[in-house]
């Protein structure tokens, strides 16, 4: 950055549909196989196509990742669908640094934002075009689509947060995002 020159931006974001532009913006594809063991059914997502997309993340780490101070910045869209009677939904992770909080927002679409604590409590916000959400430290965050059209969301998070996936695989969330009668429910699992 040049003394007292004014310059463009090194990102732009689509006001439509939130999509990044860019130096380094990093895209990721989620695709059925990928999501091994993260839906209740897992025979249902074994039977299905193994490569359906089911979301993509588009991301600016304008720091490396584990960077004190900087933020990130990710625009995520989950297709429609369900693997059983459970909607396509995001992985969901604790961040590694677990304290660490975050922002979602709704773009485009319906969704549902699902949050657990670590006593395993589960509820959900409905996540729709121009909803916020503060998600704090210590609580797993996950979104499920629940309509029939792209669900959009963005988010910003701090750059030494991390993702635990971990916890998500071997404890699960107690609570599923599941399609009854034609509503969502978040309905217990039984352990
Ligand atoms: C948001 C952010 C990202 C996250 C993405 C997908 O964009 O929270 O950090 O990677 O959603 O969610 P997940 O990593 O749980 O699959
Ligand atoms: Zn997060």
């Amino acid at each position: 950055m040049k003394k007292l020159s004014i310059s463009n931006p090194g990102f732009e974001i689509d006001l439509q549909n939130g999509f990044l532009s860019g130096q380094k913006v990093r895209s990721v594809e989620r695709l059925i196989r990928d999501l091994k063991l993260f839906f209740g059914d897992e025979n249902a997502r074994a039977a299905m196509p193994q490569n359906e997309l089911i979301y993509e993340v588009q991301s600016i780490q304008p720091v490396d990742e584990g960077t004190v101070g900087g933020l990130f910045f990710g625009r995520t869209i989950i297709h429609p669908g369900r693997v059983g009677s459970e909607y396509f939904m995001t992985k969901g992770h604790f961040h590694k640094k677990s304290n660490r909080g975050e922002y979602y927002w709704g773009l485009k679409g319906e969704g549902m934002l699902i949050l657990m604590d670590r006593n395993h409590h589960v509820w959900a916000e409905k996540m729709y075009p121009g909803s916020l959400h503060y998600i704090p430290g210590h609580i797993a965050h996950r979104i499920a689509n629940i309509s029939d059209e792209p669900l959009i969301f963005e988010a910003c998070w701090p750059s030494d947060a991390g993702h635990d996936y971990d916890r998500i695989l071997y404890e699960g969330f107690s609570a599923r995002l599941m399609e009854i009668d034609d509503m969502p429910r978040l309905v217990p699992e039984k352990n």
